[in-house]
């Protein structure tokens, strides 16, 4: 199943962009100004530093799949019990009716409101057969985690479900953790936390119990996959020496890569039970329910672009430095006189942006006796433009070449006497349009 937010999704985009654009005195570390103009030997010239777009909530640019599609509940109309109670039966989910459906978008609307809005899956009324459900959330753009990845569940947490990412676009899938309430049990994997990780062992793929164990609906109620945790191992445990961070994700291309994703899948594997033993008399006690997914991120411009429009929707960066594509992956045509690179967090605190020059004195030099400045402009003589100066400066009319033996260019009173014909013809024809001259 998939759901389409563009419309709301565009008005809160021109908003957040609206916000975007304004820039920020540079601080520290932010990376939020991509050039500012200075004054140097040759007069008024760019200086341009690394930048990125800042983090927001990247549920608002998704897609969701659901796997099985008809997994959602009401269709037909379901009415479930409580996991602690068995008798308790009061919770009804109709598909076709709005205030009982429970549809996926629920898990991506603003909670805060009492009660909580949620999807729910089916009952798993085909026990002992496994209730499996993939959520996959799509941005058709690389991204990069900033912060936790949270779910907040309705029902009890599920007592196994691993949580997979994607770099290419859902074409293969990694896992990024593993939940159970025994993982050993579950997954032959022995139980962790993130506190077990080191320095040495941050991409290190591990099972948790931290999520997993009791069914308390009142508590308990997240699992997490914990970025900052991550992310502390390099910054402090308050994150207050992010430049050292920044270093490794510099050097680091398996690091950068960790934290970079354009899908993210949620495999529900069990159900939260409660118990050891599932009640097979009552199987609308288990099920899956979701209330919200917060996945905070940017969007992955290799440090070319400070914003990221939601367009047709799709991400993509405002790319500088004359860079272009959807990550500012590569060089703007013309602009390919050094290869293409990524800029760099270092030095702290305004990077560099490693511009793809627009001149040199080796490969592409300015042509016509034009002068190259910083490599990214030439200056031209006045008779010509052009990046390289490779264009002679047309005057009004003064173009041609009569002697080439290519068609030339009409006399302009030839022109208008055509046009004004053909003026006339089309009064004729309409009695009104376009003013003709
Ligand atoms: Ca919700």
């Amino acid at each position: 199943m998939r759901f389409d937010l563009a419309l709301t999704l565009q008005a809160l985009w021109t908003g957040l962009c609206q916000a975007a654009m304004q820039h920020y005195p540079a601080a520290w570390g932010h990376y939020d100004v991509c050039k500012s103009q200075v004054y140097s030997d040759e007069g008024l010239t760019w200086d341009y530093m690394a930048c990125q777009p800042e983090a927001a909530d990247m549920t608002q640019y998704l897609k969701v799949t659901l796997d099985p599609p008809n997994i959602t509940c009401g269709d037909p109309p379901e009415t479930y019990c409580a996991l602690e109670n068995p008798y308790m039966c009061n919770n009804e989910c109709d598909a076709s009716t709005e205030e009982l459906a429970h549809p996926p978008e629920l898990m991506f609307d603003i909670e805060g409101r009492n009660p909580t809005t949620f999807w729910q899956s089916t009952s798993w009324k085909k026990y002992p057969k496994a209730l499996l459900v993939n959520i996959t959330l799509s941005w058709n753009k690389t991204i990069e985690l900033t912060d936790d990845i949270v779910l907040t569940f309705e029902s009890g947490r599920p007592e196994q479900m691993v949580l997979e990412k994607s770099l290419d676009y859902g074409r293969t899938w990694q896992p990024y953790q593993f939940y159970a309430t025994d993982c050993l049990d579950a997954f032959t994997m022995e139980p962790k936390t993130v506190q077990d990780l080191t320095q040495h062992t941050l991409l290190d793929i591990i099972c948790t119990e931290d999520y997993s164990r009791g069914y308390v609906w009142k508590y308990d109620k997240t699992v997490r996959f914990e970025i900052k945790d991550r992310f502390a191992l390099f910054a402090g445990p308050r994150l207050h020496n992010m430049a050292s961070l920044y270093g490794q994700l510099d050097t680091t291309k398996n690091l950068r890569d960790f934290f970079t994703i354009t899908d993210l899948r949620i495999r529900l594997l069990r159900p939260a039970t409660g118990a050891t033993t599932v009640d097979e008399n009552n199987l609308s006690r288990y099920f899956y329910a979701i209330s919200d997914i917060k996945v905070q991120g940017r969007c992955k411009c290799n440090l070319h672009a400070n914003s990221c429009v939601y367009d047709k929707e799709k991400l993509s960066c405002e790319c500088e430095h004359n860079t272009t594509g959807p990550d500012c992956g590569r060089c703007k045509r013309n602009y390919q006189g050094r290869a293409w690179s990524a800029g760099s967090y270092l030095p702290i605190p305004k990077g560099t942006a490693n511009i793809s020059r627009v001149c040199d004195n080796e490969l592409l030099r300015c042509q016509n006796g034009g002068v190259c400045i910083n490599n990214v402009r030439c200056n031209c003589p006045s008779a010509y433009m052009g990046l390289l100066c490779e264009k002679p400066r047309c005057e009004l009319g003064g173009c041609g070449l009569p002697d080439s033996g290519q068609p030339t260019l009409m006399p302009l009173s030839f022109l208008r006497l055509l046009l004004l014909l053909l003026g006339s013809v089309m009064l004729r024809e309409a009695s009104c349009g376009p003013a003709v001259l």
